[in-house]
């Protein structure tokens, strides 16, 4: 398989998150995506090539523009203030309030950021955008014609992607590659789209950004959210609005559930997917499933990355795995290289 990386997400780095009442050192670091890339190239899982520039074009069409001028421009108006540790809010339009945008950095943090464990440091812009530039060449493979074209191509990301809604950033995502994926897929001819997010925390920036739409096909299987982060959304009643009613589906699973259960989930998706006959299939790969994992709580082991991975590959779609979380990062390359390993096993 074909891996996409960039070196640019380094300039990611150095922030703090706050956790049980102090700030800690971010668990989202750079050596989570070294690791994997490591262990893309001594498992020889194909060539690594460096991202294509898309543009900004295809990022619109899925983030507003007032947010991209904002992220783009939120470390200069925070520096400007005499600030030097990583931006954080610490205010939120939360009920009873108004979700207006202030002038104030401060203010305007907590309207675009949802929560206290992002940090925003001087590279992050950066490092966001090469992320999706990874993710959107990563796609360009599957659409491209001719000898180019791939069957499936992994997007070695980070900052991940998959809380980032349209205008609303947060849990450690600034940019959604996964959804900006599936929109340029959409874009580049596939009728109908799939996404399918195997982290351990529930998308619910691709569900926000395709929650209405009946073209893109979104599917999570997560920790319910009445124990876990994002805790505000995920349940199983989400299903869609209007045109996209019946085109979301969520799959909570209690906490410290193993992949028996996780794999039932897994199976009903599966069929989902396979009724929505979708042209293109776009995997949130996290792999905080992990037993192992310090954010997590499920109890997958190695060997049950490869046997999932096998099974996506029965779908036999064109398949773009985006990455996104992770956090066990000595076994982090052995996780995710699994999936992939078990999808090209499978592929034949
Ligand atoms: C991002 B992704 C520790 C609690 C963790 C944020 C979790 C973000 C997960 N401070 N809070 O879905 O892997
Ligand atoms: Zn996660």
């Amino acid at each position: 398989m074909l891996t996409v990386y960039s070196e640019e997400h380094a300039l990611h780095a150095g922030g703090a998150e706050l956790n049980a009442g102090a700030l800690v050192p971010s668990y989202e670091v750079p050596s989570r995506v070294e690791v994997i890339l490591a262990r893309v190239r001594s498992a020889g899982l194909g060539p690594v090539v460096a991202p294509e520039d898309h543009g900004l074009g295809p990022v619109e069409r899925v983030h507003s523009p007032r947010f991209l001028e904002f992220l783009s421009t939120a470390w200069e108006q925070w520096h400007a203030c005499g600030h030097r540790e990583a931006a954080l809010p610490q205010i939120w339009p939360s009920r009873h309030l108004r979700a207006v945008e202030p002038d104030n950095i401060v203010g305007k943090l907590g309207y675009y950021c949802f929560d206290a464990s992002t940090p925003l440091v001087a590279g992050t812009w950066r490092a966001a955008y090469a992320a999706a530039q990874v993710a959107l060449s990563a796609a360009g493979r599957l659409a491209s014609q001719g000898a180019r074209r791939e069957r499936a191509a992994f997007a070695l990301c980070r900052p991940p992607g998959h809380h980032a809604a349209s205008d609303l950033y947060g849990g450690y995502c600034f940019l959604n590659n996964a959804a900006i994926a599936a929109q340029a897929l959409r874009d580049a001819g596939a009728a109908r789209v799939a996404v399918l997010d195997v982290d351990y925390h529930h998308g619910n920036g691709t569900q926000a950004i395709f929650y209405d739409r009946s073209d893109v096909l979104f599917l999570s299987l997560h920790c319910e959210p009445r124990t876990e982060f994002p805790f505000f959304l995920g349940y199983a009643d989400e299903r869609g609005a209007g045109e996209g009613e019946g085109y979301n589906v969520n799959y909570p699973l209690p906490r410290g559930s193993d992949f028996g259960a996780w794999s039932e989930a897994l199976e009903d998706a599966c069929r989902r997917i396979e009724r929505h006959a979708p042209d293109a299939l776009v995997i949130s790969l996290g792999v905080d499933t992990y037993k192992g994992d310090p954010v997590g709580s499920f109890r997958l082991e190695s060997a049950d990355f490869a046997t999932y991975g096998r099974r996506l590959a029965q779908l036999r779609r064109p398949t773009v795995f985006v990455m996104e979380g992770g956090y066990a990062v000595e076994e982090i390359g052995i996780n995710a290289v699994n999936v992939l390993q078990g999808f090209d096993e499978a592929s034949g």
